[in-house]
């Protein structure tokens, strides 16, 4: 992508509304525009990094035996009205009524809506397992929409929701997920601890939050530092062995870990001094196991292997996307910008020619975009005749992994200087050499 044509409404101020440093330099770098309180539109570089954040989400959804659907955001009350909520929800809830007088809603979430599904069609528990997810966003009337895209009203969520006959298919499920959700984190460079957490609105009695730890999180949290430590299932854990998915959560569950709902003051007291570790964090996913909470009032039964019917036992399992861009840049900054993992970077390199009309510039920069690109790198060209100096601010500013700056000195010398926007360092490289090292960025 030519940075000419590409539109990054880049913001020179500080923006006074953004109290956070990813709000600040969500609005600095041009990914996302307020529209109403709580509610944003992505533009270009916003939306390249929520897309690969879904797509990483996805993937791991998909390893774990979850398939992808899509609800509507809009769903009758009817369905509400039967499970209860429609009247509990109270005003978080956006209500909305059509030109028949109908009651509608825009959905905060989808449990009722899934359910009606499932007892649509399924029958037999020898249809279950079933885990069906979709990528969708809600509506939330929060009393305190603040820090950007971080607690918007209109979000992205991530929501899966599990369908087995029994407790004990339900807690693999909910296990399955567990693990699942540990993957996708550190996928994005982020460590997630997870934390016994109230159910709230969704209701059950097991839930755990994925906590993020970050100076500027909403909650407080109390953990211990053993979890720091933990290894992260590889790629290749076998979801289908309930024992070994078991194992991964009995060890990522030992270590104490509560949000400050949860604190109990007696067995943080048996956690030694030097391991405890209290901060502040971001909640970027939320599983939860609630029986038949849905499946009863909404008659979801199937027959069991006894010729009964049987309520299914479910569970919902979240995670914010949206929330998650503003929770990867909380957690890689520095003064000068955002620092990408390069797994959800918006591009891999930001190719810069300090001098455009510059013969020489202009046709090594040309040969490297063109080099990258075909060696499948995603390339943001600066081949605008802007000053170096505001050049460079952009490039840190937007963080994408690798800089690569062509400069009349450096080309006289056949050379270009690559910058690693993570660590800082910088190095003087033949353009061949510049070519085969990004070539090979994974
Ligand atoms: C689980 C899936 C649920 O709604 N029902 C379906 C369950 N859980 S939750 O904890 O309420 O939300 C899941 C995740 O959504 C994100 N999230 C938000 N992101 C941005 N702004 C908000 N106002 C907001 N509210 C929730 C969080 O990542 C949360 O973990």
């Amino acid at each position: 992508m030519r940075l000419s044509h590409f539109f990054l409404p880049i913001l020179k101020e500080n923006p006074r509304e953004a109290e956070i440093v990813s709000h600040r330099l969500m609005l600095r770098a041009g990914m996302i525009r307020q529209q109403a309180s709580g509610s944003f539109s992505w533009l270009p570089l916003g939306k390249r990094v929520l897309d690969k954040v879904c797509q990483i989400i996805r993937e791991e959804q998909n390893r774990s035996g979850a398939q992808e659907i899509l609800m509507p955001t809009i769903q009758p009350a009817d369905l509400w009205m039967e499970s209860g909520r429609y009247n509990d929800y109270g005003k978080e809830m956006l209500r909305i009524r059509d030109r028949q007088d109908r009651p509608l809603l825009y959905g905060p979430t989808n449990e009722e809506m899934v359910t009606d599904i499932f007892r649509g069609y399924v029958r037999s528990y020898k249809d279950l397992p079933l885990n069906l997810y979709h990528i969708q966003w809600k509506f939330r009337d929060e009393i305190r929409p603040r820090f950007g895209v971080m607690r918007s009203r209109e979000f992205l969520m991530k929501d899966a929701y599990s369908f087995d006959l029994d407790y004990e298919g339900a807690k693999a499920a909910y296990n399955r997920m567990f693990v699942a959700y540990l993957r996708t984190f550190q996928r994005m460079g982020l460590q997630a601890i997870p934390m016994r957490a109230e159910t709230g609105p969704i209701g059950g009695d097991l839930s755990h939050e994925f906590i993020i730890l970050a100076s500027t999180g909403e909650s407080a949290v109390f953990c211990h530092r053993d979890f720091l430590d933990l290894p992260v299932p590889p790629e290749n854990v076998d979801f289908t062995n309930d024992a070994q998915i078991d194992e991964i959560v009995a060890q990522w569950t030992a270590p104490y870990a509560a949000t400050d709902e949860m604190h109990d003051e007696e067995a943080w007291a048996t956690v030694p001094e030097e391991k405890r570790l209290a901060a502040r964090g971001i909640e970027v996913g939320h599983i939860f196991h609630f029986g038949t909470k849905y499946s009863k009032p909404m008659k979801a039964a199937v027959q069991g292997p006894d010729g009964k019917e049987h309520f299914v036992s479910m569970g919902s399992y979240g995670i914010g996307p949206t929330r998650l861009v503003a929770a990867i840049i909380e957690a890689s900054h520095d003064e000068n910008g955002i620092i990408w993992p390069q797994s959800v970077a918006p591009f891999d390199i930001a190719l810069i020619n300090m001098k455009v009309g510059d013969s020489e510039c202009d046709r090594i920069s040309e040969e490297l975009y063109a080099a990258f690109t075909e060696a499948g790198r995603e390339v943001l060209y600066d081949n605008t005749d802007g000053r170096p100096g505001a050049k460079f601010a952009t490039a840190d500013l937007i963080g994408l992994p690798w800089q690569v700056i062509v400069g009349p000195r450096g080309v006289a010398a056949g050379e270009v200087e690559l910058k690693n926007r993570a660590t800082g360092e910088r190095q003087n490289i033949p353009v061949s050499d510049a070519i085969r090292r990004l070539g090979a960025v994974s």
